[in-house]
């Protein structure tokens, strides 16, 4: 297992906050300044994809500013040493569209399986398309399903996911212990993002006692009640991603998601 697998796949570290940027939604300077924001929060780590209108060009210039942002904090907090802040270690990670919405200069890339799409380019076209490029780059993948559930939002649309039902136990169970048999390191509960709700807390729990996999909920969480809802069923990441583009003050970002952090601890 690499090291990226390892940091993302650690079960006994509490929940972890992560967010994701939408390359396609904000240029790269705003995404650095809100991912630094989310750095300085207590953020773990930085997805970066989107379901619609990503490309090698958006998603690498992106990649590159947050990389740069995160360095130079580094650099001054190493400087500090009363500082116990080290962005540096925060992986930034491809959580892609397909294969043509990718970077070498990501740290990894959640390889995943869109397991309930009812298309065979989301189940393993864009990974057969994708994996000679991941191979060539050294970026480490990390091999993770996907499940969308109710409301599904823009992702269930374009993936075009058969969505597991808000109450639908059975199907989540026996799609987590398929996950495990595949051999993916994750598993990965999307509502779609600005979903009108997340996750039923209730289908995190089944996800959880039905598989040994790390979970990561994501989708419409957009306060700490949520996410402490969500990591009280066990998740083990929380992802948020639309909060996040609803500050442009980077202070006023970092308080929000520091609320919401240490609502999962
Ligand atoms: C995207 O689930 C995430 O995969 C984020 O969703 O934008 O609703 O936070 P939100």
């Amino acid at each position: 297992m690499g090291l990226l697998s390892r940091y993302m796949c650690e079960r006994t570290q509490g929940t972890r906050h992560a967010i994701v940027i939408d390359p396609a939604d904000q240029t790269p300077d705003v995404a650095a300044n809100r991912a630094l924001a989310a750095a300085n929060a207590g953020s773990q780590m930085i997805l970066v994809g989107g379901s619609s209108d990503t490309d090698m060009e958006n998603v690498h210039a992106t990649i590159v500013s947050i990389k740069e942002a995160l360095e130079l904090v580094t650099w001054a907090s190493s400087q500090d040493s009363d500082s116990d802040e080290n962005p540096s270690q925060i992986p930034i990670v491809l959580f892609p569209q397909g294969a043509a919405a990718l970077s070498p200069a990501a740290d990894g890339i959640t390889f995943m399986m869109l397991m309930n799409s009812k298309d065979p380019r989301f189940l393993i076209g864009e990974q057969v398309r994708g994996a000679p490029f991941v191979k060539k780059s050294g970026i480490e993948p990390v091999p993770m399903g996907y499940l969308i559930c109710e409301p599904g939002g823009k992702a269930g649309e374009v993936g075009k996911a058969d969505l597991i039902g808000y109450d639908d136990h059975e199907r989540v169970a026996a799609y987590s212990i398929a996950a495990e048999f595949l051999g993916f390191r994750l598993l990965y509960l999307e509502a779609g993002s600005g979903s009108q709700h997340p996750v039923n807390p209730e289908l995190i729990k089944t996800a959880r006692d039905s598989c040994e996999l790390p979970i990561i909920v994501g989708g419409g969480i957009r306060d700490a009640k949520s996410a402490r809802a969500a990591a009280e069923s066990g998740a083990d990441w929380i992802i948020t991603g639309n909060i996040t583009e609803e500050y442009d003050d980077a202070s006023e970002l970092q308080a929000v998601l520091t609320d919401l952090i240490e609502g999962i601890r």
